[in-house]
């Protein structure tokens, strides 16, 4: 709609889409919906950075697709669509890599965790990956970045690519922020709560996925690490397993942290477990029912895709028209 603010995101289909996920990024997709011009992608391309299996990566994708429906991504008003059905964002990519210098990329943290994580495999497109992500934000005139802490440094870096890029070509890309939630914006590690929770963790009982069954989030809150203080309080530096299954709790019953702690005042851990894994569990359900009904439909789910991705191409080629007539690949 015009006059209103465009947002951009976008989430991986690397495996099963975590409560960290979810509390850090999709919720607040959904609640933006009804305000904003919301422009949604499953980064498909960002996903070969590690190694993937062809026909695995296809089916995560329409599923990861599927699950952000579920979630409440609702086709007529935001766009929603795959990352590799759009070409212009390779095409914007690679504009963008020649104007990034190598030690802003070494600099990014991300690319450090992963390089440790993936030695054998410290691919280019692993160390150009925030590029990639500027490519897709600029690609849309995105003023609003909706994510989780940890991607705040790939933010900073598209707002720095796009004000060298103006000011050499002039006013070409809008400049976007990003707007990570107060609460939630950097859940933890159920099993290591000084670590990010991630869905890559080999250890299953460290995260929650939105589509586990509820015996296994019970299980999973139950056994998750905390201190032996045995007072409820929220300091997520000395407390941090307390202080995250807070954050989970407020989350998911949409109350400040603040309320959460005051309802739980004299009670204990027991009773925060049971009662987050009650919260975890009511949310959750309704969205596991609607992933099974669109899964069973790929044909619709494609569909879906396509519409989208042909809407999300509309804007994307206008920008690149622009960005190829400045750089001078035309002859206009
Ligand atoms: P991986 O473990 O494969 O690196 P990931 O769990 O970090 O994946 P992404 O697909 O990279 O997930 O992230 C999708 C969105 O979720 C991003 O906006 C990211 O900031 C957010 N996010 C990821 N992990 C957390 C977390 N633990 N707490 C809050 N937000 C998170
Ligand atoms: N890098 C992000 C995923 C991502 C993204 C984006 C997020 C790719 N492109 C554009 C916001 C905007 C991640 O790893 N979570």
């Amino acid at each position: 709609m015009e006059g209103r603010k465009r947002i951009f995101s976008g989430i991986q289909p690397s495996g099963n889409i975590t409560i960290g996920n979810y509390i850090g990024a999709l919720k607040n997709w959904i609640e933006l919906q009804d305000d904003y011009d919301c422009i949604y992608c499953v980064v498909d391309m960002h996903a070969i950075t590690v190694k993937q299996d062809a026909s695995v990566l296809r089916k995560r994708s329409l599923d990861a697709l599927a699950l952000l429906l579920a979630c409440g991504v609702e086709p007529e008003k935001s766009i929603l669509f795959i990352q590799s059905h759009v070409p212009e964002h390779a095409m914007l990519n690679w504009a963008l890599c020649c104007k990034t210098y190598i030690g802003e990329l070494q600099r990014m943290t991300q690319f450090k965790d992963k390089s440790v994580r993936h030695a054998d495999n410290i691919n280019a497109g692993l160390f150009t990956y925030p590029v990639l992500m500027a490519a897709d934000i600029l690609l849309y005139q995105a003023e609003l970045v909706p994510v989780g802490e940890d991607q705040k440094q790939h933010v900073e870096l598209t707002r720095d690519l796009c004000l060298r890029f103006n000011k050499t070509y002039g006013e070409t890309f809008a400049m976007p922020e990003p707007l990570i939630p107060k609460t939630g914006a950097r859940i933890m590690s159920l099993q290591e709560p000084q670590r990010k929770m991630s869905k890559s963790d080999p250890n299953p009982n460290a995260y929650i996925n939105v589509l586990d069954e509820p015996q296994d989030i019970e299980r999973k809150l139950k056994r998750a690490v905390t201190d032996c203080e045995g007072l409820i309080a929220y300091d997520p530096q000395n407390r941090a397993g307390v202080s995250n299954l807070l954050e989970i709790y407020s989350a998911m019953r949409n109350i400040p942290v603040e309320r959460s702690v005051e309802l739980f005042s004299g009670l204990g851990y027991g009773e925060l477990k049971a009662e987050t894994a009650k919260a975890v569990i009511e949310r959750f359900a309704p969205i596991r029912e609607r992933y099974r009904e669109l899964t069973s439909d790929r044909k619709r789910l494609l569909i879906i895709a396509e519409d989208g991705a042909d809407k999300a191409k509309r804007i994307a080629q206008k920008t690149i028209a622009k960005v190829y007539h400045k750089l001078g690949f035309d002859s206009k």
